[in-house]
């Protein structure tokens, strides 16, 4: 018997829905077991209110159970930071690491192309690493990472954005198609981003934007062989709790 794991996705956005052309305020994704539903459900109603990006008017809840006994546990990537004079200087960076993790130039053209320009994407955007095409056709609503949560015991390690943050680069990173990822937020008060993959690590750099930009998103570099429907579906479906590291 494997106890039962519920899945609780949120989405939130300003004008209309998101898919009527409304403006994406938040999103979350969490795990957890039915005696937790009802916290989880609050903090994610929470998250998207008194957002930065605006005052939600459309908020859509949903709860799935998961195969639990497809559940999987991750230790998280290691953590690094390097602090910068500008965001030019940050961007420089980023760049550096992309590339040792043997993403193209073209590639990271264009995931920078993407990043600075969006304004509304609600997902990741997938780009082959050495071609840098676009390979999800989600356009705005990109490839939404979901089903995995902490496993520590509401242990307190650091910011809920970090928490999230490294969860989700942890779960990407694992995918062999995955080479690398890139991300800062869209939120405009929020300039510190991240470069992240298995052998990188989690490499937080400050700044990656300008503050009281609405400009961000993510971008996974993949693999050219990938199989793209299973690597989304991966991205999307597969449960996992990031569990273990270095614990304080
Ligand atoms: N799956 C895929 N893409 C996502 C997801 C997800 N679950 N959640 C967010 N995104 C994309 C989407 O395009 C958002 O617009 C964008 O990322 C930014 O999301 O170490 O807060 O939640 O200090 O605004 C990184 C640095 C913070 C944290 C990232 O992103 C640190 C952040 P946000
Ligand atoms: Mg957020
Ligand atoms: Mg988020
Ligand atoms: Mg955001």
């Amino acid at each position: 018997m494997y106890p039962e794991y519920f899945s609780v996705r949120m989405r939130a956005a300003e004008g209309k829905a998101h898919e009527l052309g409304g403006k994406h305020i938040s999103g979350g994704e969490r795990l957890c077991d039915h005696s937790q539903l009802g916290a989880i459900a609050t903090e994610l109603l929470a998250k998207a209110s008194n957002h930065t990006r605006g005052s939600a008017d459309f908020i859509q809840l949903v709860v799935e159970k998961v195969p639990s006994e497809q559940l999987q546990f991750i230790p998280p990537l290691d953590v690094s930071a390097i602090e910068v004079a500008t965001v030019q200087e940050g961007h420089d960076k980023a760049k550096d690491q992309l590339a040792a993790a043997g993403v193209s130039e073209r590639a990271i053209e264009h995931a920078f192309f993407i990043l600075n320009h969006e304004r509304n994407l609600r997902g990741a955007a997938i780009v082959n690493c050495e071609t840098g095409e676009r390979l999800d056709d989600r356009e705005q609503k990109g490839v939404r990472v979901s089903r995995m949560d902490w496993n520590d015991g509401g242990q307190v390690e650091d910011s809920v954005r970090v928490r999230e943050a490294l969860a989700l680069a942890t779960k990407v990173a694992h995918s062999p198609y995955t080479v690398a990822e890139l991300c800062w937020s869209d939120d405009p008060d929020y300039v510190t981003g991240y470069v992240s993959s298995q052998q990188l690590g989690y490499v937080r750099i400050s700044p990656l934007k300008k503050m009281g930009c609405e400009s961000g998103g993510r971008v996974f570099f993949v693999h050219n062989d990938v199989d793209i429907d299973s690597y989304m579906n991966f991205l999307e479906r597969k449960p996992v709790f990031i569990q273990g590291g270095d614990s304080e």
